[in-house]
């Protein structure tokens, strides 16, 4: 048999093995992220994929020289050999003392900010997006989408341990599923179609197979203007569940998917969660309350007159936000029965005043992160809503074949991911929490 003759370096370790290390040389590989000349020695951080590990060279440790290309973002393997010590708190460290640093690859230039402190210091959110290929590599920025990851991993396995099937619908659509004007139009071959707005007709037909689906895909809403929240295009968590008895059963899986993620970043993205001083909810239960109290409250307690009875503004939100905080000591808050005018025409409404819906949002810290509710699931009824609703059924044959052909008692929901990362991190603008944003203004990097 013929041997491969690979690259692989099998003492290589992460930082966080290193304590199983102590005394041994290991090597490791990363960028330079900063270099420190001291008298007689030098501190090299070394950048890798989660850590920045202190390295130091001293002449009395190795047989190597400084080589004077050396430099910030130069990518590099080092073997050196492990050492502990304390710090300030009485903590173990480590740090690598070096014997031999290859260089594996040059920058053709220097960068254009300075990414090596804690955080990116006074530069503005637009230089950050314009720049993220490199300003990621901070260890404060790439800790958001490390807690992203963390948040939407949560999803995935949490479901997954409850029976959810994971399913990708398409995104090129025949029809879009949200209603409204912020739907992206598409020549297909000189066919007008449409960027999904969200996996729902997909999503609820896949109930009609596995029962429970889930999905973590992008979804594309043309959004006419530039707020502080919303994308163009963003990472949609949706799940739909089949054989329900009320969309109650939808709410409380959610809040099981919304502990299970919370307690993964507590455990599993614990220095993250430090560096970016996240606030991680304490989740018992989450208080629901019917939109028309809601509106109530904001009337009543908060003096408020809104402008629109069907549904809330943004301060709004922040009220119910606060009344959660200090009614039940709740980060969330479920608002449930929306008015039938404001929902999608797969919502069912509710058989005691059809005037409303079975149907919810989710306010996480004053803001609206999730939506989601019972589904129709009897063709006729369907047919009858679309009718009365100005749709044409033809048009949504395919979607209708679920009731035509049998659909059970189900509904589902729809979490923002980029939403939800904002406000856990305490951002004002949800673009600090989207690796990539697409918005009216920006389609690069
Ligand atoms: P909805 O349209 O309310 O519901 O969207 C669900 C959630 O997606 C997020 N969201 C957005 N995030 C960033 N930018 C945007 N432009 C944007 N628009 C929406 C929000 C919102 O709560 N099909 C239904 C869900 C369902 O019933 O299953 C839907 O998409 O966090």
């Amino acid at each position: 048999m013929e041997k491969i003759n690979g690259t692989l370096n099998y003492n290589r370790v992460s930082y966080e093995d290193f304590k199983n290390h102590d005394g041994e040389i290991v090597n490791i590989v990363g960028y330079i992220h900063r270099i420190r000349e001291m008298t007689g020695f030098s501190f090299v951080i070394i950048r890798t994929e989660r850590d920045t590990i202190q390295c130091v060279y001293a002449p009395e440790f190795s047989t190597y020289r400084w080589d004077e290309k050396l430099c910030e973002e130069a990518s590099v393997s080092v073997t050196g050999k492990v050492a502990s010590s304390k710090d300030a708190k009485g903590n173990d460290r480590y740090e690598l003392q070096i014997h031999d640093i290859k260089i594996l690859s040059l920058p053709a230039e220097n960068l254009p900010i300075v990414i090596n402190k804690k955080q990116l210091d006074g530069i503005q959110l637009n230089t950050i997006l314009d720049l993220r290929p490199i300003s990621m590599r901070n260890p404060r920025e790439r800790a958001i989408f490390k807690i992203q990851e963390g948040i939407a991993r949560g999803f995935r396995e949490y479901l997954s341990q409850n029976g959810f099937t994971e399913v990708r619908s398409p995104k090129i659509n025949f029809a879009g599923a949200e209603g409204g004007t912020n739907v992206f139009k598409l020549d297909y071959f000189g066919k007008e179609v449409y960027l999904a707005q969200s996996p729902q007709l997909y999503k609820q037909a896949l109930v009609g197979v596995y029962q429970r689906v889930f999905e973590i895909a992008p979804v594309f809403r043309a959004e006419h203007h530039d707020t502080s929240r919303h994308l163009n295009e963003y990472t949609s968590m949706d799940f739909e569940m089949g054989f329900i008895e009320s969309f109650y059963d939808i709410m409380n899986m959610e809040t099981g998917v919304l502990k299970y993620i919370m307690n993964l970043l507590k455990t599993e993205y614990k220095n993250e969660v430090e560096l970016l001083h996240a606030e991680i909810p304490e989740i018992t239960e989450i208080p629901v309350i019917k939109f028309m109290d809601a509106k109530d409250i904001i009337i009543n307690k908060f003096k408020y007159q809104p402008t629109d009875m069907k549904d809330f503004d943004p301060s709004e939100e922040e009220m119910l936000g606060k009344y959660a905080k200090k009614e039940f000591n709740s980060d969330f808050i479920f608002v449930t029965h929306y008015p039938s005018k404001k929902r999608p025409f797969y919502t069912m409404d509710d058989p005691e005043n059809p005037e409303y819906t079975l149907s919810f949002d989710l306010l996480f810290r004053g803001l609206e992160i999730t939506s989601g509710g019972q589904r129709v699931h009897d063709y006729n009824e369907q047919v009858a809503k679309m009718k009365k609703l100005g749709m044409d059924p033809e048009q949504f044959a395919t979607y209708l074949m679920l009731h035509k052909y049998g659909a059970p008692p189900h509904g589902g929901l729809g979490l923002g991911l980029e939403r939800l990362t904002m406000h856990l991190l305490g951002f004002k603008n949800v673009r600090e929490a989207t690796m990539f944003p697409r918005d009216i203004n920006r389609v690069t990097p």
